[in-house]
C-alpha cells in the first residue's frame, strides 16, 4: 500500500518541480541593449552597452560554478541567422564574442543599415538553454 502511494505521488511530484537546471536562465532572465533601438540612426564609432538581467556575466572557460548562472555576451552583427544552439558559436565577423566579459564595444560599420542581435554562450559558447538572446534591431549608420 506505501509503495502504491509513492507510486501514484512520483508524477506528481515531477510535474510541480521546476528546478532550475545547469545553463538554464529562469523566465526572467534577458538581455539587452541598453542603448541602442530598433530603428535607430547613429554615427560611428558608436560605444554600444551590453544589459543583462536575471542572469550573470563570466569570461568564457569559467569553470567553477558561476558557469551555470552567468555567460560571456555575444554580438551577431548582420548574422545570416543560420545558428545551431547545440554547437559553440562560430568566431567570425558576424559573430564577436566578448570572452573577457565585456559589456560594452565600439561599433564601427560601415554606412547602411545593420542588424544586431544579443546572444548569450556558456563556458564553451554555446548558446544556454533556453537560449537568452535580445530583440534583432536594425539600426542605421550614417
Ligand atoms: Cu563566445
Amino acid at each position: 500500500m506505501k509503495s502504491l502511494k509513492l507510486f501514484m505521488l512520483l508524477p506528481m511530484l515531477m510535474l510541480n518541480a521546476t528546478p532550475l537546471l545547469a545553463h538554464s536562465p529562469g523566465e526572467n532572465a534577458r538581455v539587452y541593449f541598453k542603448n541602442l533601438k530598433d530603428g535607430q540612426i547613429i554615427h560611428m564609432p558608436y560605444k554600444v552597452e551590453f544589459g543583462i538581467e536575471g542572469y550573470g556575466i563570466v569570461p568564457a572557460g569559467t569553470k567553477d560554478k558561476r558557469r551555470h548562472t552567468a555567460g560571456h555576451h555575444h554580438l551577431l552583427v548582420d548574422h545570416p541567422g543560420n545558428i545551431d544552439m547545440d554547437e559553440p558559436l562560430d568566431h567570425s565577423k558576424n559573430c564577436l564574442h566578448f570572452d573577457k566579459g565585456e559589456t560594452t564595444t565600439i561599433l564601427d560599420l560601415p554606412p547602411g543599415e545593420h542588424t544586431l542581435q544579443l546572444l548569450l554562450g556558456d563556458e564553451n559558447h554555446e548558446p544556454t538553454d533556453p537560449p537568452l538572446m535580445s530583440k534583432k534591431i536594425t539600426i542605421r549608420v550614417q
